[in-house]
Order: C-alpha cells, then sequence, then structure tokens
C-alpha cells in the first residue's frame, strides 16, 4: 500500500500494538563515509539545486512555487500563503544548513518546480533530546504530481541530513502516513465572522441570524490582565526560562535555549507575535502566549483573496489563568485585524478551546518522528511541539 514508506525506518501500520518493540531509534546511524555522496538521481530533464535564502531572487523563486502549489483544504477553497519575510525565518534558525534547502528545477526553463526543507532542532522525547532535522514545506508543482518525485525529494533531504551526522526527524502532515505518534484537531475562532462566511470558510449556525453571529463572537477593545505587554529582546532569558518549565511535562517537546527562543519567540512583524505578562509588582515574567501569522489565498471569491489567520504557537501560563491569558491573545489579534484564531488540540490548548468559542474544524494535522519508534501513539495533549 506504502510503497515508498514501506522501504523506509518509520513505525510500520502492521507493527501497532507490538509491545516487544523497543522505543528509541529504529535504525544505528552508520558511518559518515558510508553516506552516498551523491545526490540521488532525478528524472532526466531536472536538476537539483541548493537554495540561497539570503537572496531576494531565491526567496522570490520559492515563494511564487509555494504561493501557487503548496498545502489547499479538502475541498480546494483555500491555499497558505506563507509571506516571503516568513519563510526567510522559517528556513534560517540557529545553526541552520544551507544544504538542507533543497529545490529542483526544470533544466532548460530552470523553473523551480518541486522543494522541500529541513532545518535543525534539539526534540526531547521522554527524558531523551535527539537531535533532530524538522522537515517541512514538501511541495511538488501540480503538473508534476504524481510521479513519484516527493519519495526522491525525502531521500535526498535525508541524505544530507545525515551527511550532518543527524539521524531522526519530526514532520507533520495532513495524510495519514506510517505512523502518526499522534493525531490533532485544528480548531479555528472566528474573529471577523462576517468575512469568513462570505468566503466560505465559515458557515451561519442553525437559528444564526448574521447580526447574533457578530454579536457571538465579538471582544473587548483593549486586553484585560494587568502587565500583559509585547515581549522585548531583554524578555528572552526569562520567557526561556518559563518556557522550558512548562514544556519539560510533555512527553515530546522541542528543548529551546535562549538562542532557539530569541529567533522563534521574538516578536517579528507579520510573521510571530509574542506577549507576556510581567507583573506589576515583582516585574516577574509569569505568563507567556504567541501566534504566527498564515495567510491562506482564497480561491476563486469575486470579493476577497486573502484570509489572514494567527495560529496559536507556544503559551505558559503560571498565575494569568490560560482562559484569560488566550482571550487576550485574541483581542490582540483582533486589533490586528486577523480573521480567525487557530490552535491545535496540543499542550494544554482543549482548556481554553470551548470556552473561548473556537470550533473544531475540518482539518487534522498527523504528527511523525523519521527513525525513532513510539511505542504507543501519543493524546495531542501530550505533545508540546507545534511545527510551521
Ligand atoms: S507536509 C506538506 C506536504 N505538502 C503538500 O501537501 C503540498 C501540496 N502537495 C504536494 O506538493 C504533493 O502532493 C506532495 C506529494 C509533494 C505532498 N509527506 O511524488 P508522489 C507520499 C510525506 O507521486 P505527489 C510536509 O511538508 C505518498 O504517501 N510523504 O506524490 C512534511 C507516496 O508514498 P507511498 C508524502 O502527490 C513532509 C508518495 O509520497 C506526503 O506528487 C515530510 C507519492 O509520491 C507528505 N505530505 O507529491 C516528508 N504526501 O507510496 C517526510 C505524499 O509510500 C520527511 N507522500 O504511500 C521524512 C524525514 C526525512 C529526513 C530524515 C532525516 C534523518
Ligand atoms: O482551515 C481548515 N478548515 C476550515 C475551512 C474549511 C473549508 C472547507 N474545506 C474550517 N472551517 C470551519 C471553521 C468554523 C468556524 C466557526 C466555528 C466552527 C468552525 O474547518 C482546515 C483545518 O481545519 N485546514 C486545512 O485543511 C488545511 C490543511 C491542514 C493540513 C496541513 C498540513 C501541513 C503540514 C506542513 O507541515
Amino acid at each position: 500500500r506504502h510503497k515508498f514508506w514501506e522501504t523506509q525506518p518509520v513505525g510500520q501500520f502492521k507493527d501497532i500494538g507490538d509491545t516487544s518493540l523497543p522505543e528509541g531509534p529504529i535504525e544505528l546511524p552508520t558511518p559518515l563515509s558510508e553516506v552516498k555522496q551523491e545526490p540521488y538521481n532525478l528524472p532526466n530533464l531536472y536538476e537539483w539545486i541548493t537554495c540561497d535564502m539570503s537572496s531576494e531572487d531565491m526567496c522570490n523563486e520559492v515563494f511564487n512555487l509555494l504561493s501557487n502549489n503548496y498545502v489547499e483544504d479538502d475541498e480546494n477553497m483555500f491555499r497558505f500563503n506563507y509571506s516571503k519575510e516568513f519563510l526567510c525565518w522559517a528556513f534560517q534558525p540557529p545553526g541552520f544548513f544551507k544544504s538542507w534547502h533543497i529545490g529542483v528545477r526544470v533544466k532548460s526553463s530552470k523553473k523551480l518546480v518541486a522543494f522541500i526543507t529541513g532545518v535543525p532542532a534539539r526534540i526531547r522525547v521522554r527524558d531523551e533530546v535527539v537531535n533532530m532535522a524538522e522537515i517541512n514545506f514538501l511541495c511538488v508543482h501540480k503538473k508534476l504530481r504524481s510521479k513519484r518525485l516527493a519519495p526522491v525529494m525525502i531521500k535526498e533531504v535525508t541524505r544530507r541530513v545525515h551527511l550532518e551526522n543527524i539521524w531522526q526527524a519530526a514532520y507533520t502532515a495532513g495524510v495519514v502516513l506510517p505512523t502518526p505518534m499522534a493525531t490533532c484537531q485544528y480548531w479555528h475562532r472566528s474573529l471577523n465572522p462576517k468575512k469568513l462566511i462570505d468566503v466560505g470558510f465559515s458557515r451561519l449556525g442553525a437559528r444564526m441570524t448574521m447580526s447574533r453571529t457578530i454579536k457571538l463572537y465579538k471582544l473587548p477593545e483593549s486586553t484585560v490582565t494587568a502587565g500583559f505587554r509585547k515581549m522585548e529582546l531583554h524578555d528572552v532569558p526569562a520567557v526561556t526560562r518559563l518556557l522550558r518549565t512548562y514544556l519539560s511535562q510533555f512527553v515530546v517537546a522541542p528543548d529551546f535555549d535562549e538562542n532557539d527562543v530569541e529567533h522563534w519567540l521574538l516578536p517579528k512583524e507579520n510573521v510571530v507575535d509574542s506577549y507576556l505578562v510581567e507583573s506589576p509588582e515583582t516585574h516577574e515574567v509569569t505568563d507567556f502566549c504567541s501566534f504566527y501569522t498564515l495567510p491562506s489565498t482564497i480561491l476563486g471569491n469575486q470579493n476577497y483573496s486573502t484570509l489572514t489567520a494567527a495560529y496559536s504557537y507556544y503559551n505558559v501560563s503560571t498565575k494569568t489563568p490560560l482562559l484569560q491569558l488566550m482571550n487576550d491573545a485574541l483581542i490582540v489579534a483582533k486589533q490586528k485585524d486577523y480573521d480567525v484564531f487557530n490552535a491545535l488540540d496540543v499542550m494544554d490548548n482543549e482548556s481554553f478551546l470551548k470556552e473561548l468559542k473556537f470550533g473544531p474544524g475540518d482539518g487534522k494535522l498527523h504528527y511523525y518522528l523519521y527513525n525513532y519508534r513510539i511505542r504507543h501513539a501519543l493524546k495531542p495533549s501530550e505533545l508540546g511541539l507545534v511545527l510551521l
């Protein structure tokens, strides 16, 4: 059934429930000298490129490929439209490898037709911190689908990750592959219900009028928590401590240091937003919330071309109830004119989703590890990891 994935060191469907299999790496590392030194073969019309993301032209090419060919919902009404600034940020965290930004061009026309990325990350699984690659942005041009190009892309990124002496990876997908370590649900909180309904993102509920719906989703003009403010550079040490303590309770979570927090969580306009609560008395940082910006192109609507979505990222509450903290996050997202606030049911998110009027979406997100077996699938609330 899965001609490619059956050959890979991932948990296989036939092994589900086999308690004799140990947790941990499936295959042992091989000496680097035994890693294939040349790229995998592509069909003759195509060639590999390493994408230099510091070049504006390259950034534009990747942006154009993704904006026309990346992930859509199941009814092809919306397509993720990551901004150039977002992509540059996502591809270049501390210690990134340029060789993990992989493109495929048509030799004759030089047109970019496929892409995949990896970035390095330390991910803790139970009490083991593992050097991994986070694999994302796998994309094959619509006209080249179903030609088995994706397995070649995946094998090539695997080879280049191995060359850096890294043997595990984490990735997410909307499709079921062998085999998810967790399956999460997307939830959506309407901020601009009229537009969401007009573009077909949501529907008027039963026995609801437009004006009742608008009233239902109304939010206060300004945030309510005393000491709630935007995160700044000098907050990095305090936020790192808060986040590390919080993430330590999850079965799978990133092992963030201060450099990671500065990169992934320091606010970057229209890319990532982070807020914290600084106690007005003690000036301690007690709570933190963040979201990233991922617009979607609205396919085939007369009136609107873009849906602006905020995606819940990492949130930590120690003093302010999580519900109140996230309500403040919704208020700032509304102030900034986002149409919808999205969240997965990971970490402690279940505790606020229903009360803050999020509704379940039609999309699921499956989380995977490569070359690392987890004995039982995890509950979403055991996951402390959000990929972009
Ligand atoms: S998830 C986002 C994926 N991108 C999209 O959904 C964008 C729109 N779609 C496309 O561009 C294409 O449909 C893609 C497939 C490129 C997805 N992850 O070439 P094919 C398997 C893994 O004929 P196409 C993200 O970015 C499929 O089961 N495998 O198909 C994370 C089949 O294998 P098998 C996938 O439709 C990516 C084979 O590919 C996915 O033309 C993580 C068919 O190939 C998928 N999302 O192209 C990648 N979709 O026969 C794995 C299909 O066995 C990383 N397939 O069922 C693994 C770790 C690597 C590093 C390891 C280091 C140690
Ligand atoms: O956004 C998603 N679904 C929306 C739109 C559905 C349009 C028709 N298919 C949705 N809307 C309902 C909102 C409603 C608001 C009021 C309360 C009740 C709910 O459900 C979905 C997620 O739900 N998104 C996708 O399908 C996009 C793909 C998701 C997989 C992503 C994989 C990428 C991984 C890369 O690493």
